[in-house]
């Protein structure tokens, strides 16, 4: 007898969720039950400020707000307009937000405490870069906002040296990179994830998770014009990976060279040069998350061979160093070459 064939059923594709940055942090934050929603309420006010800059950056020039304010930075760098725009929108949307004790800007001398209380709730200090790579600005480049969110530390004496932990202890990180899109690049220990600004909703939407670096991938990115004053092992790198080909990307906007990076593969360095004898980039507003980024992602971040950059003790929130971040083989090569000069 003839058994009948149950037809086969083609699987009905399933659409892909609908998950906004704002429903992703709560998701997140379901997982701990002893949340007070303080942390979520933090990220919420990174994502308004994220949506508020780039609404200025878009109309930067019909806005007038190219070009330098006249003053410098605690850096010695010119402030341009918008620098300052972006430093206000971060201090105000951050500082209506309980759980923020302490403020830390790469535009500020010194740490804004917004609280000082000294009761046992748990409280936390958001550090910034409010607008990386500026001077992209004026040419219409890709620029960046960078942050890191640390518990502050009760036992500390004062302000500043609650803020004065290695990178390690960062409880989340990420960037927005405002660029032909403006994409929200977040970790909170728990892998990477990526949310792209839709401007029809005016709401991120994630557009990817457990984000991994490419183990390897031929390409450096550094300011190649300062190469005569490198370090030898520096060089030494350099020469090693033009005779394999290597290509060089670099876009001088920190955020957007360690995006490509962190989707595409490959190594980003700022070294120490003449100028700048320990590096340029910031560790605590620059360097550690980024670090804390591409190492949820699988990738590497060192200041010099055998030294992670989350491992480096700040002794100034303002302290400078060199950085090495990417595929973690790419990595790997610039650190043989350093520790072989
Ligand atoms: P900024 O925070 O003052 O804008 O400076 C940081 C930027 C990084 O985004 C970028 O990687 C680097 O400075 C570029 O420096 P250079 O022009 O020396 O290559
Ligand atoms: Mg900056």
């Amino acid at each position: 007898m003839n058994q009948a064939v149950a037809p086969s059923i083609p699987a009905t594709p399933q659409p892909r969720e609908i998950v906004t940055l704002q429903a992703h942090i709560l998701q997140q934050q379901s997982q701990y039950p002893e949340a007070t929603g303080q942390f979520s309420w933090i990220l919420s006010a990174l994502s308004i400020s994220a949506k508020m800059i780039a609404a200025h950056v878009r109309r930067a020039r019909l806005d007038d707000v190219l070009g330098s304010v006249g003053n410098q930075n605690v850096q010695g760098e010119q402030q341009q307009k918008l620098d300052v725009i972006a430093n206000d929108i971060l201090l105000r949307t951050l500082g209506g937000r309980e759980g923020v004790a302490i403020v830390a800007s790469e535009e500020n001398e010194e740490p804004v405490i917004l609280r000082a209380d000294d009761s046992q709730e748990r409280k936390y200090c958001v550090l910034f870069d409010p607008l990386d790579g500026s001077s992209n600005l004026d040419i219409c480049g890709a620029v960046g906002t960078i942050f890191s969110i640390l518990r502050k530390d009760r036992r500390s004496s004062s302000p500043a040296q609650s803020l004065l932990q290695p990178g390690v202890q960062q409880v989340a990180a990420g960037y927005v990179l405002y660029g032909s899109s403006t994409v929200f690049v977040l970790t909170i220990g728990l892998g990477v994830d990526m949310f792209v600004l839709d401007p029809a909703y005016g709401a991120f939407m994630r557009v990817a998770r457990g984000l991994k670096v490419p183990r390897a991938n031929p390409c450096y990115s550094l300011n190649e014009g300062n190469r005569a004053s490198f370090p030898d092992g520096y060089q030494k790198y350099l020469s090693w990976a033009q005779e394999r080909g290597y290509s060089s990307r670099y876009v001088g906007a920190m955020v957007a060279d360690v995006h490509r990076i962190l989707l595409q593969g490959g190594v980003f360095m700022y070294p120490p040069t003449k100028k700048a004898p320990k590096g340029k980039l910031r560790l605590m507003y620059e360097a550690n998350p980024m670090a804390m980024i591409m190492e949820q992602a699988g990738g590497k971040a060192l200041v010099a061979p055998e030294q992670r950059i989350l491992d480096v003790h700040p002794t100034d929130i303002h302290q400078r160093v060199p950085v090495i971040i990417g595929s973690s083989e790419e990595v790997d090569n610039v650190a043989r070459h350093l520790a072989t000069a």
